[in-house]
């Protein structure tokens, strides 16, 4: 069946994504700002750099007040280059098209529906309109830059449209998508009035790839439901292939990795160390529940600082024993549902730590920033206890940072059963994070947990985290086989 050998590929990669890793300048030979945080820019860059370079196309940064300062932009855009020589191409993006694209179709609509959220998910007709403005502006982007041969990286639930739109506008070659959310099972994606255009956007790709099984089983269900596609069925390497109106695709699991051996290295820098010992000393010396996360519902930081209530609640004498540090990176502020969020969350502290403080000790300390990589693994090394408790999570990857940076074998992870990244961690302690009785329970056996039962634990997740990197991720996604009647042209 595969008619594509990935040993003999030399062909260039371009890869394309809502936000590139840095925003570009507004001036031509400006130097490069620092890099954006999140996960998909952390996982992808070392593949990319691994491969030589390639380049990335995405968003600038720079939500334009004009037309033509867009229509100028894209006429003069040229790449930039990346410390690790990946050739960055910046998408211009007009404001009102960034708001109801980005903080309009993909954060208020498919984010939170693909999270399972049906009842916070708006459906606006004018922000699917721009979300497919701006999916045809990368497509344009892209096709400006494509040659016979090149094959594409398209990644996350912003372009989904991409797919196809590159098909209709004549590109032939080998198009992999990667979705970094969850899919969400067919009677919550049903509800989606634009869903039919959304598959037939993926199902343009040779292969649509998920985190986990779950998630590639709700879109093979949902593609059978919604278009009569009819599915073969997974093979033994987890890969099915979807048969459709236009060709057939297939659709496979590759659950994203870490850069295992920087977070090692880093954890063993002394400078790293004895930072992680200041910071137990600055907490008073008790064991530490960490939590790092991007503010998002999703994330279950509120729910996460109600479970550590209820312990102590439940735990009187715990009171003064412990502490939880819980850094959070602000994101998505312009959504409403974002600025209602954090005030929830800082109002939940400061009562929690009213009812419960006492003198020289607070149950949470909690900070709104985003740390360097140094200074978070320090916080990793300083924990006792990772409390990574999403509500859902398409992967997390602060769970296998945790467990990369502990080279000391010590530490618990607690972790939510409804991130992808649990399928993948057998020796965490699971946890259902809507039950705030068993997540006290299992916060007080977490910090009584003997120190032969951590290393066990530990070192079996060391070994699970170890054997899925960022590299192997981005491997796999990229040498994956496809049908010979994989989709190559359709009408528009
Ligand atoms: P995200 O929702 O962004 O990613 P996640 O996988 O948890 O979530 O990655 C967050 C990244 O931000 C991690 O690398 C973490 O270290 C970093 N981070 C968090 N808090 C920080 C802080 N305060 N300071 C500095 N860095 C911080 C989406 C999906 C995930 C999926 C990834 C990758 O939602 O489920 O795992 O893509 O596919």
């Amino acid at each position: 069946m595969p008619d594509h050998d990935p040993a003999s590929d030399r062909s260039s990669l371009i890869v394309l994504s809502n936000r590139l890793p840095y925003n570009i300048p507004r001036e031509p030979g400006s130097p490069l700002p620092k890099r954006n945080v999140g996960g998909l820019v952390n996982a992808l860059e070392p593949a990319l750099v691994e491969r030589g370079g390639g380049t990335w196309i995405g968003w600038d940064g720079l939500a334009l007040r004009n037309r033509e300062a867009v229509e100028r932009r894209l006429s003069r855009s040229l790449p930039f280059l990346s410390d690790g020589g990946v050739r960055l191409v910046g998408v211009p993006l007009h404001e009102r098209e960034h708001q109801r694209y980005y903080y309009g179709l993909s954060n208020r609509t498919l984010w939170p529906l693909y999270h399972g959220l049906v009842d916070v998910t708006r459906f606006v007709p004018e922000h699917w309109q721009a979300y497919r403005d701006v999916n045809r502006r990368f497509a344009d982007v892209a096709l400006a830059r494509l040659r016979p041969g090149d094959r594409v990286w398209a990644h996350d639930y912003h372009l989904q449209l991409l797919p196809r739109l590159l098909r209709e506008r004549g590109f032939a070659g080998r198009i992999d998508f990667f979705l970094h959310i969850p899919f969400p099972p067919p009677e919550i994606f049903a509800a989606l009035p634009w869903r039919e255009e959304i598959l037939r956007g993926l199902l343009a790709a040779d292969a649509v790839v998920f985190h986990v099984e779950p998630y590639r089983d709700n879109f093979v269900r949902a593609a059978g439901e919604i278009l009569g596609a009819r599915a073969l069925g997974p093979d033994a390497d987890g890969r099915d292939v979807v048969e459709h109106d236009d060709g057939a695709t297939t659709v496979a699991v590759a659950p994203i990795g870490i850069d295992v051996d920087d977070f090692e290295r880093i954890s063993r820098l002394e400078s790293v160390r004895s930072e992680a010992w200041r910071l137990r000393l600055r907490y008073g010396g008790v064991p530490i529940l960490f939590g790092a996360d991007r503010l998002d519902y999703t994330k279950g930081i509120r729910e996460r600082f109600l479970a550590v209530e209820r312990y102590v609640a439940q735990n009187p004498h715990a009171a003064g024993t412990f502490t939880t540090v819980q850094v959070v990176v602000p994101s998505r502020s312009q959504v409403q549902e974002y600025r209602f969020l954090k005030q929830e969350i800082d109002r939940e502290v400061g009562r929690i730590n009213g009812e419960y403080g006492r003198e020289g000790w607070v149950p949470i300390h909690y900070m709104f920033r985003a740390l360097d990589r140094e200074d978070l693994v320090a916080h990793y090394l300083a924990a006792s206890v990772a409390l990574v408790t999403p509500l859902r999570d398409g992967m997390n990857l602060v769970a296998p940072e945790f467990v990369a940076s502990r080279t000391d074998e010590r530490g618990v992870l607690l972790l939510s059963e409804f991130a992808g990244v649990a399928r993948r961690l057998d020796d965490a302690v699971k946890v259902n994070p809507f039950d705030l009785d068993g997540c006290a329970r299992a916060i007080r056996d977490a910090l009584a947990m003997p120190e032969p039962e951590q290393e066990a634990r530990m070192r079996g997740m060391r070994w699970q985290v170890g054997a899925n990197t960022a590299r192997d991720w981005a491997r796999r996604c990229l040498s994956l086989a496809v049908p010979r009647s994989a989709p190559r042209a359709v009408r528009g």
